[in-house]
């Protein structure tokens, strides 16, 4: 089947085992997000829940929390998504204008446009309320007109505000300054309930429009209607659409809410978005993530930047194997399998890799007979192959990102490499023992 919006997705995920229905009534106050947490973890499937207390709609999550999920939403194999997404930054395909949106089916505005119709969980139990966390914010630079797709969390705050926490550096927060330094209001929509390509673009760093991305990730165009209101494209297909804007000036607390760290940040003086307008399909699905989590990481951290990071240790060495962002390292951990020619090589390449993106911070660079994807296996090379005075470097006052604890408030600290090869002068004398991996049930055994 097709995957063209959250319901053909949901349909893929349960042919392939990928998505489980929980029947009993869940609490959005804590239990979903503990659900959802305790399936990623080990790496089980996404969750439909089919009766939230007190709701009107079943909530989906942990649809992007692994690389099978992913690789089930663009169509290809893990190996392949990487390129997948290099290859479609480069060769955007615009959206197409459709008639009908099917989220035309219920509206409510003004006073009706009640938040409280929408079961929005309270995630971690050090959530400071209820987040929508899923939802892709549409916006357009108030000067050329070019419309943006991203993450923004936004904290519930009345049945017609959110607090929408804006990074400094995000392509949001500069058209929010121009539309403030005009005395204006800036027009946003939300789409929660989305085509997951719309989900990776979204997280995606692109000068342009990240729905175009989507498009060519999908390989057809996003079908988009024309808001009435705002005048922005909303996706025709998304499960829920609210409407509303920022107003000038204003801001108010918002947070605390479990990070992308593994932490919990401090509260935020933010921006709000005032919901003029909610609509929804017949039968509408509410999806939401868990923040500290591997779905934020994957779409936040590894499917961005893997590209980059590829790109840039491949400019280094041609004899790179594998690189990896694994989602346990919160994005700051790159990990990178080189067949070494030369003893420099695996430094050159630690520092290539921590200047691929800024938030690389921990860079190991281990032999190709270790697999990256395999934590267990990272962990025997640095034990088994790290001569510490030799293989780790340090690199004092460097920039990354300012929620990692180990940073300053502005994000400034040391980067590590760590050269995890097995030293030349030894490599003849050690090989890694491999066994035969068996077929268990052939032994009765499962
Ligand atoms: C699940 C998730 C939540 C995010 N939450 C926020 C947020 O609250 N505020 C923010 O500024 N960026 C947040 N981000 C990061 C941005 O959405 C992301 O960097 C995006 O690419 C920015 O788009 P832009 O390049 O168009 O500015 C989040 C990312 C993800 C994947
Ligand atoms: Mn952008």
């Amino acid at each position: 089947m097709p995957i063209k919006d959250l319901r053909s997705f949901l349909t893929v995920l349960s042919e392939k085992g990928q998505l489980v229905t929980v029947e009993p009534e869940v609490n959005p106050v804590h239990e979903i997000g503990s659900i959802l947490a305790t399936l990623e973890r080990k790496n089980g499937p996404a969750a439909f829940f089919r009766r939230p207390r007190g709701a009107t709609m079943p909530v989906v999550g942990g649809l992007l929390a692994s690389p099978e999920r992913i690789a089930l939403a663009l169509n290809c194999s893990k190996s392949e998504v990487p390129d997948r997404i290099a290859w479609s930054l480069e060769h955007p395909l615009p959206p197409e204008m459709v008639t009908e949106a099917p989220f035309a089916a219920n509206r409510w505005e003004g006073d009706a446009a009640d938040l409280s119709r929408l079961p929005i969980p309270t995630h971690a139990p050090g959530d400071s309320g209820p987040f929508i966390t899923a939802g892709v914010v549409i916006s357009r630079d108030p000067d050329t007109g070019v419309q943006n797709l991203s993450f923004q969390r936004m904290q519930v705050q009345g049945p017609h505000q959110v607090g929408i926490m804006i990074n400094e550096w995000r392509h949001l927060k500069g058209f929010l300054d121009k539309a403030e330094s005009r005395g204006q209001a800036l027009p946003l929509a939300v789409a929660v309930g989305v085509d997951p390509v719309l989900m990776i673009a979204a997280g995606l760093r692109y000068e342009g429009d990240e729905m175009e991305v989507a498009g060519a990730l999908r390989g057809s165009p996003v079908p988009v209607v024309r808001s009435e209101k705002s005048g922005l494209l909303l996706p025709a297909l998304a499960e829920i659409i609210l409407e509303g804007e920022i107003p000038p000036g204003v801001r108010a607390p918002e947070g605390p809410l479990a990070e992308f760290t593994g932490h919990y940040g401090r509260p935020w003086q933010s921006p709000v978005f005032l919901v003029q307008s909610i609509s929804c399909r017949e039968g509408a699905i509410y999806q939401t993530l868990n923040g500290a989590s591997f779905e934020h990481i994957n779409l936040g951290n590894v499917l961005p930047r893997e590209p980059l990071l590829k790109h840039f240790v491949s400019h280094v060495s041609k004899n790179v194997k594998a690189v990896h962002l694994p989602p346990y390292g919160s994005g700051f951990l790159a990990l990178v399998a080189v067949e070494k020619r030369n003893p420099g090589e695996p430094k050159n390449l630690a520092l290539a890799a921590m200047t691929a993106h800024v938030n690389i911070k921990n860079v190991i660079v281990v032999d190709p007979d270790v697999n990256i994807y395999d934590p267990a296996d990272v962990l025997w090379a640095l034990s088994t192959r790290v001569r510490p005075e030799e293989d780790i470097f340090y690199v004092k006052n460097a920039q990354g990102h300012e929620l990692d604890p180990t940073s300053d408030s502005r994000g400034v600290q040391t980067k590590m490499g760590i050269d995890a090869t097995i030293s030349e002068d030894r490599a003849g004398h050690y090989k890694k023992v491999v066994y035969s991996t068996v077929d268990l049930s052939l032994y009765g055994l499962t």
